[in-house]
């Protein structure tokens, strides 16, 4: 079955119409668990997984409710969204589709995929990466601009009503303003530009949302995050999608490991979305040569 003939389908067995006129209106909504169906007790596994990485990589123990159990700092200044924070309250573990099968089966939730398909297109949609946000208490957060940006930022303007990149954020913990949730301005899809201050500041509200809800957004739509003022972790799983002639965030078609994608709940799916099916980019000779005929 072709990637959109099964996205119409999803659309109609899971009851998106909904989900789907909210990201028409405002660029982002909000699915809870009981309609994306990935379970919670996959969640509470993946949890358990981040922690794991969290304290592989910093060598600091983390706990859902303390956050890191020791003081943290980046050794090199930190570029993107954290640049110039004066001390880390997050940062992210990449390439999760490498690590474990789950988070292989969540990047190919058929919801997920199902919205991300209307945004950019049904048979042009693909993986861009997959990454974790380990986000702890601290102050400053984004600072004063609440990093409010669109993800698509780097692609030229004017863009056009089909998104060139769309996002999904996984709540792995509760969301909520003053624990450091999502910010977006409703409707700033429409605006076709990169986010404008102050006006993206002033007008950003937070995305509330229950553990385990996927908020689904625009890449046009302007988006941050709030300060996290309460104690322990807020985790979520960035993953990130693109229209097939966008470039990706991680080399996915070029590299990622066949036998991996063969380990997930719709392999034919993966493989698609990792763009292991597209002609370009080619990594041989690709257009037939003609030989001598005889
Ligand atoms: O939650 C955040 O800190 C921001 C997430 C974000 O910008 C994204 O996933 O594109
Ligand atoms: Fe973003």
């Amino acid at each position: 079955m072709s990637v959109s003939s099964r996205t119409s389908e999803v659309i109609k067995n899971y009851a998106l119409e909904k989900y789907l006129l909210e990201l028409e209106v405002n660029g982002l909504t909000v699915v809870p668990p009981e309609v994306h169906g990935f379970p919670l007790e996959a969640i509470d596994q993946i949890v358990e997984l981040l922690l794991d990485y969290a304290e592989a990589m910093t060598g600091s123990p983390f706990s859902l409710d303390q956050g890191p159990e020791r003081r943290l700092y980046f050794a090199e200044e930190p570029s993107g969204l954290t640049k110039g924070a004066r001390e880390p309250g997050q940062f992210l573990i990449q390439q999760l589709a490498h690590k474990h099968r789950l988070f292989r089966d969540l990047a190919i939730n058929p919801v997920a995929v199902g919205l991300m398909g209307c945004l950019i297109g049904h048979k042009e949609v693909r993986f861009s990466s997959h990454n974790s946000f380990i986000k702890w208490q601290g102050s400053f957060g984004y600072g004063p601009s609440l990093g409010m940006h669109a993800d698509q930022t780097a692609q030229p303007l004017p863009w056009g009503r089909t998104a060139l990149t769309a996002n999904t954020n996984w709540c792995l913990t509760e969301y909520s303003n003053a624990g450091g949730c999502l910010a977006y301005v409703p409707g700033s899809h429409r605006y076709g530009t990169p986010a404008q201050f102050p006006r993206a500041v002033q007008q950003a509200v937070p995305v509330e949302a229950a553990k385990g809800s996927l908020i689904a957004f625009h890449g046009a739509t302007w988006h941050g995050a709030f300060p996290k003022k309460t104690p322990g972790l807020r985790l979520s799983i960035a993953n990130y999608y693109r229209h097939q002639s966008v470039t990706s965030q991680e080399d996915l078609s070029g590299s990622f490991p066949n036998a991996l994608a063969e380990d997930c709940l719709d392999a034919a799916l993966f493989r698609t979305l990792c763009g292991f099916n597209d002609i370009f980019p080619y990594k041989k000779q690709s257009e037939k040569v003609p030989i001598i005929s005889s």
